[in-house]
């Protein structure tokens, strides 16, 4: 068989598990498109702007371990880079493939469409480089191999986006065959000294403290070492928590679950039994001004170690090229058979409070946030993916308990309202086992809304619950003004414009306890497309855990400059 650069790229793409791409098009990615479809292992998706192709190709990287959008030239690439940017700050692995202009183009002094209209074409690349972990540009089917291969590659390996720059005149060049895909995907193993060094120094620091506890942070996932921190919490039977954009990362239901720790917002008990504990065991960890409550609950100091993807830095140690999964099995190993470090877990269990359950309505009831809560709970199966917007939806999903089995996804480090619609399709499109659930707010919809005209066309069953508050709430309980205020739209009556004449799209709206079950009720039936619940709730019906932390983000925010 002879393969062109196109066909090539779409090789390497299903042999790392995409069954899906995602793409626009546009004159000068016609011809790669072209030769992308020629595989019938990587089906082409299209989406209705670049902006959402890279956020479902991001979606996709979450469902499937990896990603792709396939975009034209500037007025689509520089679009996918905003979802690229939330790609390399969730760590997810998404490829960027970008047609550019005529090989003979590039130092000829000839302006061409959809550019600045300077003759020098290399911007895209270089905002490229700034994004994503490898980024090549391609003008001869030569060396199109080694390039598209370091990409793929690097991605894999860092779990961050890579960029493709491909000319549009090259694409259906021909070019050599892809050699075996274990060149591309395989690691190389931890350092072996490195990591008995690690070892040997989070042993200690366990051992000579008493009262452990394990914080699970958000990159445990890109690391890989999911199962790995089940072994050593199993292996230490301490208390486990995970950060917020962290949930659903470790099993709920493990008997040394206790809820999210993210300050004054944390699960009842949780706060509590961190600062009683001596010592933080934080695997994969992002502290920033969210997470860490505007720098008010950030463990750090001599009694935290710091455990992350490829590094482990403890007090006075610091060791890098080790694998988090390698290290967690080995500390697990050396503890199985010690007596249980589980005095913060005896002492959880004596000094938590469950959470009191809230009233719900019924009937006519006017419909409320904690109704919407309830009912997403009562929805939760093992086989649930809840993708969580910014906004209150956070705090809501945050609420939520997990059986075993279920996922939320959660966008915290990028927070990029309108993330999720898209999101939502590109996860539902690699994931179509599982049953989606966004919870998205009104300001957040109107930014992607379009996205769910493809949940239409793919006849996917995603139900969304649309939080029409009557405004941006998260900005008004940071920092209120007039600019938090939107046009309302007749969300549910969107969906039938999207539906068109074929689609199969449901939207209701629920103003009452009652409208709402009934919908939900439709909801689960539809199985020939999404179906949207339009929640009309007041302005100020948000979680208590929203207008806490609101506060303390507006406190760091507005610290005046230091002197
Ligand atoms: O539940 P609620 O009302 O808080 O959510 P909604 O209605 O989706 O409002 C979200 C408000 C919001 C804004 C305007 N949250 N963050 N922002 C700032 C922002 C602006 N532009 C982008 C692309 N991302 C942002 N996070
Ligand atoms: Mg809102």
């Amino acid at each position: 068989m002879s393969y062109t650069v196109g066909t090539y790229l779409a090789e390497r793409l299903a042999q790392i598990g995409l069954k899906h791409h995602f793409a626009v098009a546009g004159d000068y990615n016609l011809v790669l498109l072209d030769q992308l479809l020629m595989n019938k292992e990587c089906e082409q998706v299209y989406c209705c702007n670049e902006l959402n192709c890279g956020f479902s190709a991001e979606g996709y990287a979450r469902a499937n371990g990896a990603g792709a959008a396939v975009v034209t030239f500037s007025v689509g690439a520089l679009s996918a880079l905003n979802a690229i940017g939330g790609a390399y700050a969730e760590n997810l692995p998404v490829i960027l493939i970008s047609a550019a202009p005529n090989s003979n183009d590039h130092g000829s002094g000839h302006i061409l469409h959809h550019t600045i209209g300077t003759t020098d074409y290399s911007y895209q690349l270089q905002i490229a480089e700034k994004l994503t972990c490898a980024a090549v540009s391609i003008t001869s089917a030569e060396d199109a191999p080694e390039k598209i291969d370091h990409a793929i590659r690097t991605a894999l390996r860092e779990k961050k986006p890579a960029y493709i720059e491909i000319a549009c005149n090259v694409s259906a060049e021909p070019c050599a065959a892809p050699g075996p895909i274990s060149a591309v995907v395989d690691a190389p193993a931890s350092n072996k000294a490195t990591l008995d060094a690690a070892v040997k120094a989070v042993a200690d620091f366990i051992e000579k403290h008493e009262k452990p506890a394990i914080l699970v942070g958000s990159r445990l996932r890109a690391a890989g070492a999911e199962e790995a921190a089940v072994k050593l919490a199993d292996a230490l039977g301490c208390v486990v928590a995970t950060m917020a954009a962290a949930k659903s990362f470790f099993p709920e239901d493990h008997p040394s679950y206790v809820g999210t720790y993210w300050g004054s917002a944390s699960t009842p008990g949780v706060n509590e039994i961190f600062n009683w504990t001596d010592s933080i065991i934080a695997l994969a960890p992002i502290f920033n001004d969210y997470s860490t409550e505007g720098w008010t609950a950030w463990p750090q100091g001599p009694n935290v170690a710091v455990l992350d993807k490829n590094i482990t830095k403890l007090h006075g140690y610091a060791f890098d090229n080790i694998h988090l999964k390698e290290l967690l099995e080995a500390l697990a190993e050396y503890f199985k058979n010690k007596p249980k470090k589980d005095s913060t877990l005896v002492q959880y269990k004596r000094v938590h409070t469950e959470r009191t359950v809230e009233t719900t309505g019924k009937g006519d009831d006017v419909l409320t946030r904690a109704d919407i809560q309830q009912t997403l709970q009562s929805l939760v199966t093992p086989e649930t993916t809840i993708v969580g917007e910014t906004g209150d939806s956070w705090f809501n999903v945050m609420r939520t308990r997990l059986p075993r089995g279920a996922r939320v996804e959660l966008e915290m480090q990028w927070g990029h309202i309108g993330w999720s619609v898209p999101a939502a399709f590109g996860y539902a499109v690699g994931a179509p086992e599982r049953r989606t659930i966004l919870m998205v707010g009104d300001g957040s919809f109107q930014l992607t809304a379009q996205e769910v005209a493809q949940m239409i066309r793919r006849k996917l069953p995603v139900i969304i619950f649309l939080i029409n508050n009557a405004g941006y709430t998260i900005e008004v309980e940071i920092h209120d003004g007039p600019y938090n205020n939107i046009k309302n739209w007749d969300y549910a009556g969107i969906i039938s414009a999207f539906n068109a004449e074929d689609g199969k799209g449901k939207g209701l709206r629920a103003k009452t306890a009652g409208e709402l079950a009934d919908a939900v009720k439709v909801a689960l039936e539809n199985k020939e497309g999404p179906t949207l619940i339009e929640c009309v709730i007041p302005r100020d019906d948000c979680t208590s855990e929203l207008i806490s932390w609101g506060r303390h983000v507006a406190t760091a925010n507005g610290r005046p400059p230091a002197k």
